[in-house]
């Protein structure tokens, strides 16, 4: 029988008491559960008398944002545990470190970032965050490029991906990103005020095309170990630091797939932005950060990932001339049409985002709904003739209608 069970705030302290040189003996110590994610617990263990402090995440058998009746496999805590050690061992600066764990109880010990702040309250505070397009460009290149066939022996990597088998959590990203917002479902989830915007999406047959092709993509391009849901809720940041937590979402997938979840939360901030910018200036200022930001996302990823190309290819066809720039144009292409996925489903979908549904104006809400859903499908539209960034500028922009509703 399993041993497994929900762990107490006294049991974390216990487990957190018996880890090896993780607190001095005489610390005294305390335990919070403050996970406010959609899946999991997390527990932060803190010495009152010492600097000493962990987190303990232990997944539960269910999608806590549903409830019981939404049964998740806890193989999903291994899967986000061996991602974690996977990803750090690239970027050892970006990734917590992992302390212990136990795949019978479901649970990771790893480093505590409370010093951190999630990028999404950050942005959503109007903070600037200079570093992180350098760092988060470089997490992308080094994870996707190392973990792909063009980095790593290509029969490893098919034994890698044996270990990232993750159908529980690719089914919520099958069916919330690539299938909800385009049909009735009960998962759907937006106010009644923006039902002609849901009703466009049900009807609109040119844009389910574009999304088969970008769900064909998920479902079989297993390019290299994703992250898998790489939003600006999963990473920690302070000016001069960035962590990515969260790879619960990891398997082998297209790469544009993490390119485009950055890009696309990004936009889904800036969409925010006049419900959040107390003038004109602070919004101009906000917006052209944030648009500059997601161009120097892409950027950095694509200087590193033609850097570890040139440095460490391993795929001897993967030399033939010309080669390099169409894969790097096709994740570009494909990082698009996910970002614009990606948007579109945290308007209608089941899971929302607090840059959108926090904005206290009922109208500056709903302006940026529509805002958000004008760039999404206009991303999503387009993605396969986009060949430059600036052509995902110029979509942005041209989409960007704001004051349908009046203020
Ligand atoms: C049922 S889980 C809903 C969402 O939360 C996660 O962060 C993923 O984005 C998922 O789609
Ligand atoms: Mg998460």
């Amino acid at each position: 029988m399993s041993a497994y069970h929900p762990l107490t705030a006294e049991e974390a302290i216990q487990l957190a008491k018996s880890l090896p040189g993780r607190f001095p003996d005489h610390a005294e110590l305390q335990c919070r559960e403050i996970g406010d994610g959609n899946l999991n617990l997390v527990f932060h263990v803190t010495a009152t008398n010492t600097a000493d402090s962990i987190i303990i995440k232990q997944a539960v058998p269910y999608a806590k944002v549903v409830g019981e009746s939404w049964p998740l496999s806890l193989d999903r805590a291994r899967i986000e545990r061996v991602a974690l050690e996977t990803q750090h061992s690239l970027c050892p600066n970006l990734v917590p470190k992992v302390y212990s764990y136990s795949d019978e109880l479901a649970y990771t010990v790893m480093e505590d970032l409370s010093e951190y702040t999630i990028m999404r309250k950050g942005l959503i505070e109007g903070n600037a965050y200079p570093e992180f397009a350098a760092h988060i460009g470089e997490f992308m290149a080094r994870t996707l490029f190392y973990t792909s066939d063009l980095g790593m022996n290509q029969q490893e990597k098919k034994v890698l991906a044996g270990r990232f088998v993750n159908p529980d959590l690719c089914k919520i990203t099958e069916d919330l990103i690539f299938e909800d917002p385009y049909r009735q479902s009960a998962n759907n989830n937006y106010p009644d005020n923006i039902e002609d915007e849901a009703e466009a999406l049900r009807s609109d047959a040119a844009l389910h095309f574009e999304v088969a092709l970008l769900r064909h993509q998920f479902l079989t391009h297993g390019q290299a170990l994703l992250h898998g849901d790489l939003h600006t809720g999963s990473i920690f940041v302070t000016p001069e630091s960035t962590k990515v937590i969260d790879p619960e979402f990891a398997f082998f997938g297209p790469m544009g797939f993490d390119v485009g979840a950055v890009i696309g939360n990004l936009l889904l901030n800036y969409a925010a932005q006049p419900g959040w910018s107390k003038d004109a200036q602070t919004l101009a200022e906000r917006e052209s950060r944030l648009l500059q930001m997601a161009a120097d996302v892409w950027t950095h990823f694509e200087r590193n990932f033609r850097m570890f190309w040139n440095d460490d290819l391993l795929d001897e066809m993967a030399r033939t001339p010309g080669y390099q720039d169409h894969y790097v144009a096709q994740i570009l292409k494909d990082a698009a049409g996910f970002a614009g996925c990606k948007m579109i489903r945290r308007i209608v979908g089941l899971s929302h985002v607090a840059d959108i549904d926090t904005i206290d104006s009922d109208s500056a809400r709903e302006n940026a709904q529509r805002r958000a859903l004008a760039i999404g499908k206009n991303l999503v539209r387009h993605h396969r003739h986009i060949q430059s960034f600036e052509e995902i500028l110029s979509l942005v922009k041209e989409s960007s209608i704001r004051n349908e509703v009046s203020q």
